[in-house]
This record gives structure tokens, C-alpha cells and sequence, in this order.
């Protein structure tokens, strides 16, 4: 359990592992077998301290044996405890390794506006790609080689746009990653609304999270020109994708200082 608490306190780890996990369930289990521990390790003095009397080789033997029952007792009575945490290492284990000191870009947008798509076009990751909304529902990692460098692409759940509370798990990854990593953001629009929300819907997303693209170099990728050419969206929602790329100018410009 011990790389489990190594995750913990690790920030970006220990938030997503928050946000997967009830932070007081987890904490609680570690306290019981941080508790368990130590009870182990009295019941270990105590009966070394017996051995030393233990005249007969027969005595001995079952003072180890009355110690070993202890201890499993001990074990016994933490395993559902153990169990649960097992269950989470098995999940953190299966979480991509993402390297915070790498030049990083983030995709991040609306569910179904084609983010894994062009993860899969730029990297050799395989994300699953489908016609619906949270398809992706976890964090995807691959690199791609640009100018002789390499770079960490993360691909990353939709985000809807709603208040914080009622965001899903799945969200909330999205967001955990946002707010963590130092990393160039691509948010993705879908100019011709064939994702399921409109482009003002897009639009409020891209402002109640713009506080989390603060100093990272931000670019506004509208997709699916081939379904509707940038030149075709109506006045209103040019200067919506205007105004989201005037923001966007204001944090690559702000990194150049
Ligand atoms: N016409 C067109 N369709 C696209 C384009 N990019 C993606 N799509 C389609 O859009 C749908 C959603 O694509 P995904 O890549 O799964 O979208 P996503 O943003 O990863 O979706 P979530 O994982 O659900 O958030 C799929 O049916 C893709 O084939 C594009 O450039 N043009
Ligand atoms: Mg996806």
C-alpha cells in the first residue's frame, strides 16, 4: 500500500484520486491499516520478549504459532479495509503514467467534437472514436515527434457545461488534469454542431473554465470544417469563436513575455 500513499502525495495523483474515490472512505482504510501495522508490530515484541523465556523448543514453537494467530486476527478483521484499497491501487495502476515535465498538449472541448480523433491522427494511441458523447471516459496519453521534439499528447473526457457540483467523474478528470499540468491547451470546437450543442453552448464551457488555460499557451481548434466551412457560421456565433480566440491570443502572448 505503500506506492498508494507514494500517489497520494503526489498533487495531481491525489486529486484525481479524490475525484475517482471518496477522499474520506480511502483515508479511513489507510488509517485502519496504519493502526493494523502497529498493532503487528506489539504483538511481535511482546512475544519475542516471551521467547526469551521459552525454556523448551515445543514452547517456543507455540508461542510462535499464538503470535502468528494474533496477527492473522489482527489481518482478518482489516480485510474488507484492504480489499477496498486494492481495488483503487488496481485503478491508479491502470491510470497512464503522465510525465508533469514534458512538453505537454492537452486536448480538451465538448464531448463528440472529434478530440480523439485527432489524438489518433497526431499520435499512435488508439482511442476509441464513436458518433456519441463520453466516449472517452478516461485520461489517454501518446507523443508525437514535431520539429525533432517530442511532445505528450493527453486526450481527455468531454466536459459539459454545467456547474461544478453536478459534474460527473468523468468530467472531473478532465478538469483535475486542466488545473494541474503545465501544458499547451488545444479546446476544441465543433463549428457545425453535428456534436449535439451549439457553439454558444461551446462558448459558455470555454468561459467558465478559462480561469484553468491561465498562463499555458491556449489555441481554439474549430473542427469539422468539412461538415461547415468556418465562413458559413452565422454573425453571432463568429464572434463567439472571435472572442474565444482574442482570449486565447491574450495567454499565448502573455507566455511570449
Ligand atoms: N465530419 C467530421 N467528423 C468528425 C471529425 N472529427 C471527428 N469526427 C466525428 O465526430 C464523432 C466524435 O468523434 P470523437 O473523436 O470520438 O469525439 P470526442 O471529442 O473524442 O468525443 P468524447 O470522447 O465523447 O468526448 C465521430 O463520429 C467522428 O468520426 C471531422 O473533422 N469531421
Ligand atoms: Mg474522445
Amino acid at each position: 500500500m505503500s506506492s498508494l500513499a507514494l500517489m497520494i502525495s503526489n498533487p495531481f495523483y491525489g486529486d484525481l484520486l479524490h475525484v475517482l474515490y471518496n477522499k474520506d472512505h480511502y483515508k479511513l482504510a489507510l488509517g485502519q491499516i496504519n493502526t493494523a501495522r502497529s498493532l503487528i508490530s506489539k504483538i511481535a515484541k511482546d512475544y519475542v520478549k516471551l521467547l526469551k523465556y521459552g525454556d523448551l523448543l515445543c514452547r517456543c514453537k507455540s508461542l510462535k504459532v499464538a503470535a502468528l494467530g494474533r496477527m492473522c486476527t489482527v489481518i482478518k478483521r482489516i480485510g474488507p479495509s484492504l480489499a477496498y484499497l486494492e481495488q483503487i491501487r488496481q485503478h491508479m495502476a491502470r491510470l497512464p503514467s503522465i510525465d508533469p515535465n514534458t512538453q505537454t498538449m492537452l486536448i480538451c472541448g465538448y464531448p463528440n467534437v472529434g478530440k480523439s480523433s485527432f489524438m489518433n491522427k497526431i499520435t499512435r494511441a488508439d482511442v476509441d472514436v464513436q458518433p456519441y458523447a463520453f466516449t472517452t471516459k478516461s485520461l489517454f496519453v501518446g507523443h508525437t515527434d514535431y520539429k525533432y521534439l517530442r511532445y505528450q499528447v493527453i486526450d481527455t473526457p468531454g466536459i459539459l457545461d454545467r456547474p461544478f457540483e453536478d459534474r460527473n467523474i468523468i468530467e472531473m478528470c478532465s478538469i483535475t488534469v486542466l488545473a494541474h499540468l503545465r501544458a499547451a491547451v488545444l479546446f476544441f470546437l465543433d463549428i457545425s454542431g453535428s456534436c449535439g450543442y451549439s457553439i454558444s453552448q461551446q462558448a459558455a464551457l470555454f468561459h467558465s473554465i478559462k480561469s484553468l488555460f491561465m498562463n499555458k499557451p491556449l489555441i481554439i481548434v474549430c473542427n469539422k470544417t468539412d461538415l461547415q466551412p468556418l465562413d458559413g457560421i452565422s454573425e453571432a456565433d463568429r464572434k463567439l469563436v472571435m472572442e474565444m480566440k482574442g482570449e486565447a491570443m491574450k495567454t499565448v502572448i502573455g507566455q511570449r513575455r
